[in-house]
């Protein structure tokens, strides 16, 4: 099975990559797939966000990292890719995610979301969270891979 795995990833963080990397092992391929989107405030660009991600997910070879603009739905019927899995960490999470996943089958009813279970290492984790504690100069280095630590301590200093 196919599948993609979509968010924001600004930047990406070892709770995202330990989703990736599960996925990995139990899906034929996966795409993880970046929102390009003016609207949303983010720290990095999606060039910048999707350079990282490749980087880092180099290792796999049935990962890719791609991007859209728009609706998942239309991006997921682009790709001929219709299961879609995210990431829940904590009960907040899953109303969220319950939203979008039945927004989603409403407007696509092909479409599957597939919730997989942060690992208990990484639940309190989130790319903001970690954008904050380098805003402030703390350690990040075992919340993110080390490009991206270089990357974030760089972008921060520079604004
Ligand atoms: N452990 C496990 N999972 C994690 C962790 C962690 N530490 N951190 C994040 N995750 C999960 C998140 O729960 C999420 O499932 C996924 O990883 C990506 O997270 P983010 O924060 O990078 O991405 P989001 O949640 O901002 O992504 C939202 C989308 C871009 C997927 C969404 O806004 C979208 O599809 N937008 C396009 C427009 C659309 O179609 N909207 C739906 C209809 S309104």
């Amino acid at each position: 099975m196919k599948v993609i795995y979509p968010g924001s990833f600004d930047p990406v963080t070892n709770g995202h990559l330990d989703i990736i990397e599960r996925c990995s092992k139990k899906f034929e391929r996966v795409t993880v797939a970046v929102l390009n989107n003016n609207a949303k405030n983010t720290l990095f660009t999606v060039e910048e966000r999707k350079d990282m991600l490749k980087e880092v997910v180099r290792k796999y070879n049935n990962v890719e990292v791609d991007s859209f603009s728009g609706l998942l739905i239309d991006y997921a019927k682009e790709k001929g890719i219709f299961t879609v899995v995210r990431g829940l960490r904590v009960i907040s999470d899953f109303e969220y995610e319950m939203q979008m996943s039945l927004i989603n089958k409403k407007l696509c009813k092909d479409i599957e979301t597939i919730m997989m279970v942060s690992d208990s290492r990484y639940s309190f984790l989130s790319s903001s969270v970690v954008k904050e504690i380098a805003e402030f100069g703390g350690d990040i280095s075992c919340l993110v891979p080390k490009n991206v630590e270089k990357e974030l301590v760089k972008k921060i200093k520079r604004r």
